[in-house]
């Protein structure tokens, strides 16, 4: 089919694109899209020939376009210096990239325009194919949906420190729990405890907002001890039942500098009989640490109490290299923003294999956290990362959802355990080693009750 047939059989884009501006040095292609637009059904099509170009034009006008499709390379004003102009003049226009650039500079715009929280809608190669045109046109509202949906986050409900000190008080601080599974048998290896908190009158708030409030109230502490009981008064009720998963425990950095923490833990977890070794505390790397010596002080502490440390979201600190070579560490926790989608990012698997690389010659467990699709968790497997966590396995869930959990992950055994046989670079080591305690909890995971 011509182009000319296929734009007379496409139906007109979605009314909200009535006008936009195409952004081009190229004569050709710029004409080309324009056209495109025009037999598209968009009312008002504008052509600017650099970035500059395009900003007067901008301001010449009462009502800006609905879109902008920007080329990258141009002369006088590129396309990523227009992007950064648009945010530093508060002109948040939806844009569509459309460049013959390669995709790591094309992910790289897409990063950028994140980080700026303008909303782009994705990007288009050159020259412009009237079919993904018209697929974009058609797109427009549920993109910008989605854009404005994360840019505009649900308002906040105004929670106080003493709301959530109270909170912690009533033992209204609940924990999830989130499996951590062996990638090469795909058996449940551990969990890791997330704090909930459901207000009686704001209903559920997010970590994200009660941690930091904890953090900065200085209640996390408090908090972080009630998750810690919580999570191993559960774990006690399981291994009674003969299943014994290693609890992930979130440790703020905060906490760091507070070197009664390490009898406090001690004595929490010794409370419900549960042993240091079938805990792992998780410390994120990305928060800098007051005072280095006091928190090498207390993580060897804890080491040598027999504690598990994981590096947290590895990847997204300043001082990684550093922080490892200094620190007790046993687990290297990838975090998940270099694990979803790496299998089609190509500088995203070299950093997951490098990191996976480190972690296997310092003798660290690798854990690779945001895997939410099997080609995720194919390509992590490839690679021989031991454990694996995310969505693809399963989201955090209350300790009342893990029968029906284990029951139903166990029909996915042969699927994720498959692809190890045919993949993982160590062929010898693949012998189904179903550790016995997960045997006996998957065949009978009905005893399995909540605390
Ligand atoms: O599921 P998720 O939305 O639960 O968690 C969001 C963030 O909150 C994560 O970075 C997680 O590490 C953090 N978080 C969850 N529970 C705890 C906790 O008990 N202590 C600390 N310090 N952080 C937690
Ligand atoms: O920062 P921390 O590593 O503790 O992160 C835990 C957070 O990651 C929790 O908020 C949890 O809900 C979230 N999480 C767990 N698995 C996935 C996943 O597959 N995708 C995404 N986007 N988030 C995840
Ligand atoms: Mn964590």
């Amino acid at each position: 089919m011509s182009d000319a047939d296929f734009v007379r059989e496409t139906p007109a884009p979605a009314r909200h694109v009535h006008s936009l501006m195409v952004i081009d040095d190229s004569a050709v292609q710029r004409q080309h899209t324009a056209s495109l637009c025009r037999a598209l059904g968009v009312d008002v099509v504008y052509e600017a020939c650099h970035g500059r170009d395009a900003l007067d034009q901008l301001a010449l006008l009462c009502l800006p376009p609905d879109l902008l499709l920007v080329d990258l390379h141009m002369p006088v004003m590129d396309g990523v210096e227009l992007i950064t102009q648009l945010q530093s003049l508060g002109l948040a226009i939806p844009l569509l990239i459309v460049s013959s650039q390669q995709t790591g500079i094309l992910t790289a715009v897409e990063d950028l325009a994140r980080t700026l929280q303008l909303p782009l809608l994705g990007s288009l190669a050159k020259p412009v194919h009237p079919q993904a045109l018209a697929h974009a046109l058609q797109q427009y509202d549920s993109a910008l949906a989605h854009c404005v949906a994360q840019r505009h986050p649900q308002p906040r409900p105004p929670i106080t420190a003493a709301d959530l000190c109270g909170a912690i008080d009533a033992g209204q601080i609940d924990v999830h729990y989130q499996p951590k599974v062996d990638m090469r048998t795909g058996l449940p290896r551990g969990m890791e405890v997330l704090a909930r908190w459901t207000h009686p009158e704001y209903g559920r708030i997010g970590p994200d907002q009660f941690i930091a409030l904890a953090e900065a109230e200085n209640l996390i502490h408090d908090l972080t001890l009630a998750v810690l009981d919580r999570a191993t008064q559960q774990a006690a009720a399981w291994r009674a039942h003969g299943f014994t998963p290693s609890l992930a425990i979130n440790l703020s950095p905060c906490l760091l500098n507070t070197p009664q923490v390490v009898s406090d833990i001690a004595r929490t977890t010794a409370k419900h009989q549960i042993a240091p070794q079938q805990l792992v505390l998780e410390v994120t790397e990305s928060a800098g640490v007051a005072h280095l010596g006091q928190a090498i002080a207390l993580l060897t502490r804890l080491r040598l109490q027999g504690f598990g440390l994981s590096l947290d979201d590895y990847g997204t600190g300043f001082s990684s290299m550093q922080q490892l070579a200094r620190l007790p560490f046993t687990e290297l926790k990838i975090d998940r923003s270099f694990v979803h989608g790496a299998h089609a990012r190509r500088n995203l698997s070299v950093i997951l294999e490098s990191a996976l690389d480190m972690a296997h010659r310092m003798s660290l467990t690798s854990v690779a956290e945001g895997i939410e699709t099997l080609e995720d968790w194919r390509l992590l497997q490839r690679h021989g990362c031991s454990v694996g966590q995310g969505y693809l396995i399963a989201k955090p869930m209350p300790a009342e959802a893990m029968p029906d959990w284990l029951r139903q992950h166990r029909t996915r055994l042969p699927q994720l355990r498959a692809s190890a046989v045919t993949q993982a670079p160590h062929p010898r080591s693949l012998a189904p080693a179903l550790d016995s305690s997960a045997r006996a909890v998957i065949a009978a995971p009905m005893c399995l009750t909540s605390t």
